[in-house]
């Protein structure tokens, strides 16, 4: 059977499924091709100078490696002139990148992170890139925060790079989610993983058990469940995971399902969560829902929830459907 790449999927999903305007079609191919030089990057590690502190910090208040840099400046550089965007934002920058006066604008915004789970970098362990997609405004050609600020159910496109044994790329654009192999010998990411589903049940849940004092009363009883296993009202034992890395876990629940979980904690009551909502949060929910699981942040579905700032934190809950909803609901009783 010949193998279909990413470019040869999108030509057909375009023709077939109308979903994919050129224009978008193009920004998603050009993500993925910076996406390749980043895993160029990441690959080299020690060989590259590339590993360790930038010297530099973010506006997360976190030191920065120098491979978040240089992924944020490959993805700036790579999607700046290609006429798809009217602006990008990124974990990495204060404020949205305006698009250079020299280069024409696109009806498109795309925010991202450029290395999400970078802690793991010098230690060898998976990281990835997060990416989300939404329109400009109508007659917006020079966006600010406002224009950023959509509900994750805006999103045109979404998906991650996971850098791991394998290069993937996941991706959907509201038909379902499809994952890709990046075959390094021709440079195309291959279609290996058509119609990635969560299955609705689990035995594996992925959570920093040392945050568990600063957890709110619904995840300690929810959680205490999961560990008391076949002798508690679970009725079945359960297995943990903790990556450290968003993507690596979003990846296996939708390859083996799973739920993660990053929940809000008591050391800062104002901190809704850790996790960003426009760049980790909603991309990541997208995929699970169009995968067939489910994400909130406890209480409400995460793609209906209207930022009021483009760096905006968010407790996290997602994966298999049957246990996001047992912990949404003990969230409200
Ligand atoms: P902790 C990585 O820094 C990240 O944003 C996610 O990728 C990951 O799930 C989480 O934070 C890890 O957080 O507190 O366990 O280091």
């Amino acid at each position: 059977m010949s193998r279909i790449t990413l470019s040869r999927f999108l030509i057909e999903q375009q023709r077939s499924a109308n979903l994919l305007p050129a224009e978008l079609r193009f920004l998603i191919e050009t993500v993925a091709r910076a996406c390749k030089a980043i895993s160029h990057a990441v690959n080299k590690g020690a060989l590259a100078g590339v590993l360790g502190e930038a010297g530099t910090g973010n506006i997360q208040g976190e030191a920065q490696k120098k491979l978040d840099v240089i992924a944020n400046d490959v993805l700036l550089e790579a999607n700046e002139w290609g006429g798809s965007l009217a602006g990008m934002a990124s974990e990495e920058m204060d404020l949205p990148y305006a698009i250079p006066g020299q280069y024409p604008k696109g009806a498109y915004l795309l925010l991202f992170d450029p290395l999400d789970g970078s802690s793991n970098i010098d230690v060898n362990i998976s990281v990835g890139t997060i990416f989300s997609v939404l329109r400009c405004p109508d007659g917006v050609t020079e966006p600010t925060e406002a224009d950023f600020l959509q509900p994750g159910s805006r999103q045109v496109a979404a998906g991650y790079t996971l850098y791991g044994p394998q290069t993937m790329l996941v991706l959907t654009v509201g038909n379902g989610v499809n994952g890709f192999t990046l075959d390094r010998e021709t440079g195309s990411f291959v279609l290996t993983h058509p119609g990635m589903r969560v299955p609705a049940e689990t035995r594996e849940f992925a959570i920093n058990m040392s945050n568990q004092r600063h957890w709110e009363a619904p995840v300690r009883r929810y959680i205490g469940e999961l560990l008391a296993g076949a002798t508690g009202p679970r009725g079945k034992d359960y297995n943990m995971r903790w990556v450290a890395s968003m993507v690596a876990e979003v990846h296996r629940i939708l390859t083996r399902g799973g739920v993660f979980m990053y929940p809000k904690d008591a050391r800062d009551p104002k901190k809704p969560g850790k996790l960003r909502l426009l760049y980790e949060g909603n991309p990541m929910a997208w995929l699970i829902e169009q995968a067939g699981g489910a994400a909130t942040n406890g209480r409400e579905r995460i793609l209906d929830i209207v930022p009021t700032e483009l760096h905006e934190r968010v407790a996290v809950f997602l994966g298999s459907k049957e246990e996001v909803e047992t912990v949404t609901r003990y969230h409200a009783e």
